[in-house]
């Protein structure tokens, strides 16, 4: 096991940068070993569950394509969620009917399953405090006109037929849309060790 002083000694021979990061990481390590929690455990029964809600994001083909998945991914991971789930996909219509199910009678709706299904789909669970919600902020309204700019549909898309991203927009909507592109076991829970600095504890 390496001793903290023999740490210390080794620090000493990296750049300024390495020897911060590295001090504050030993400094994280210890504090949750003294305190005796495994990433913020001894959290209310309620933070906890609110800080594990979670929705179904999906980067559309349109952002396949253009090569916006890493860009997407960037904004929920640095905003402070979790992702638990990820697949990249070729959906098929009957997937697709049941995911839009409640746009069966719009107009648009087969140009959309045409759409969906034209390309691959990355489709992921992220989990947080809040994540419903604030993912829809994020991606901003369905028509990219009124999407203001430092939405993902702001800032990357023009029109509602191409709009770059899918998010659920409810608690009970991304529950079923989950069970529908996720197994449960493919879900992953697991310790995010920044949890104790992105909410109270
Ligand atoms: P959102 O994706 O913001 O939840 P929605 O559930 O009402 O919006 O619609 C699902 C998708 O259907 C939307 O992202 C893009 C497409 N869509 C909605 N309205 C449309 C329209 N008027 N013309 C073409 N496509 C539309
Ligand atoms: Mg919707």
């Amino acid at each position: 096991m390496l001793q903290p002083r023999m740490f210390q000694t080794l620090l000493q021979h990296f750049s300024p940068e390495i020897q911060r990061t590295s001090t504050r990481l030993l400094f994280g390590v210890s504090h949750a070993l003294r305190h005796g929690h495994r990433c913020g455990l001894h959290q209310s029964k309620a933070a906890l569950q609110n800080a594990r809600e979670r929705t179904l994001i999906a980067v559309k083909p349109d952002g396949v394509q253009r090569r916006l998945v890493g860009q997407i991914i960037h904004r929920f991971e640095q905003r402070g969620f979790k992702l638990v789930g990820l697949k990249m996909v070729q959906a098929s219509h009957g997937i697709l009917s049941e995911h839009y199910g409640e746009l069966r009678t719009k107009p648009f709706f087969h140009s959309l399953l045409t759409y969906m299904s034209s390309g691959p789909l990355v489709v992921m669970v992220w989990e947080g405090h809040n994540v419903v919600q604030a993912s829809r902020k994020m991606v901003g309204q369905t028509n990219p006109a009124e999407a203001p700019a430092g939405t993902i549909r702001g800032d990357f898309s023009v029109h509602v037929s191409r709009n770059v991203v899918h998010a659920s927009d409810s608690q009970e909507g991304a529950q079923k849309e989950i069970q529908l592109w996720f197994q449960a076991k493919d879900l992953l829970d697991w310790d995010c060790c920044d949890q104790i600095y992105t909410i109270e504890v």
